[in-house]
């Protein structure tokens, strides 16, 4: 059989709904979705083999001004992948006229990569708004397709796959067929873990934060079930989030412990005990050593 793989580049401002894309197109929730912007960091990987075509997405954080070192490094990343792509999506938010960094995107690919528009949240806009937004939108760039979606219906992702089934060269795959991801275990339960303290916490807060996996092993209960102890550290940026992160008797921590164990549970077929500290590591954002060790640079 001749195999054939596509590299699929997602791009976007923030809160467009990108890593939900990854997530829908690869079946698999690998990537963390919040309704808070910049909550992805890095560059994720995510796979799907259908046949004899491998489909390689890869999510970046939303592009916005860097405020701190944490987002040089994110927008750096996001630099890098648009120089690299050969086939892009543009997720867009048809509830939002375009911004600056929308343009500037779609300006800063090659001439000759393969750019369509995936104009998403069609759930949310009255018809003769979204038609007003597919106009704008589509003056953007000299799109191959323009593609109305919502990724939280499942709708337009079947006619994203076709497009992007038509841009697939033959050519080795190159990840294994059953894989759905590179990211190491560890950050994918980083990664969740970090998902739940988005969601359950206010503005402010959950920005400054990052989360480490800091003991994994698996063993037997007394009952003879296999059960994987978590222990892992919510790091915030201050003593006073700390304090909101914790909540009232533990009671933020624990709901983000529950939360995140069910996800951990479901993902890895496993269950799991999950111990949940909380450090402060002031300005962390913006201490390149603490980028590093919490794997963002
Ligand atoms: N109503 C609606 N909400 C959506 C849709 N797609 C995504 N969302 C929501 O939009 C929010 C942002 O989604 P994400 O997938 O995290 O967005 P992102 O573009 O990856 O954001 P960053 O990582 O911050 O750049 C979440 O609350 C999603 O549930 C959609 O089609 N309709
Ligand atoms: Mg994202």
């Amino acid at each position: 059989m001749e195999t054939k793989s596509v590299f699929v580049t997602i791009v976007g401002r923030p809160n467009v709904g990108k890593s939900s894309l990854l997530n829908a197109l690869v079946g698999e929730k690998i990537a963390a979705v919040s309704a808070k912007p910049q909550t992805t960091r890095t560059r994720i990987t995510g796979v799907l083999t259908k046949d004899e075509t491998q489909y390689v997405f890869i999510d970046t954080p939303g592009k916005h001004r860097s405020k701190n070192k944490l987002g040089e490094h994110m927008m750096k990343t996001v630099k890098e992948t648009v120089d690299d792509s050969e086939v892009a999506l543009l997720v867009v938010d048809c509830t939002k006229p375009v911004s600056d960094a929308e343009k500037e995107l779609a300006a800063s690919f090659k001439k000759r990569a393969h750019l369509s528009l995936v104009v998403n949240k069609t759930d949310l806009a009255e018809k003769e708004i979204l038609l007003e937004r597919l106009a704008e939108y589509s003056q953007l760039a000299d799109f191959d397709e323009v593609i109305p979606a919502s990724v939280l219906n499942g709708e337009g992702l079947d006619i994203i796959m076709d497009y992007l089934d038509s841009k697939a060269q033959e050519g080795p795959h190159y990840f294994p067929d059953d894989s759905f991801t590179d990211q190491p275990e560890k950050v994918l339960m980083a990664e969740m873990i970090r998902e739940k303290a988005l969601n359950c916490l206010d503005e402010e807060v959950p920005h400054g934060i990052a989360v480490t996996i800091d003991m994994l092993e698996e063993r037997d209960t007394s009952k003879g079930e296999p059960i994987l102890d978590i222990n892992a550290t919510i790091y915030c940026e201050r003593e006073s989030h700390k304090g909101i992160v914790i909540g009232k008797g533990g009671s933020m921590l624990r709901r983000i412990g529950s939360e995140a164990r069910t996800d951990l549970e479901n993902f890895f077929e496993i269950k799991v005990n999950l111990d949940l500290w909380v450090k402060v590591k002031e300005g962390w954002r913006n201490n390149e050593a603490l980028i590093k060790n919490f794997g963002l640079s």
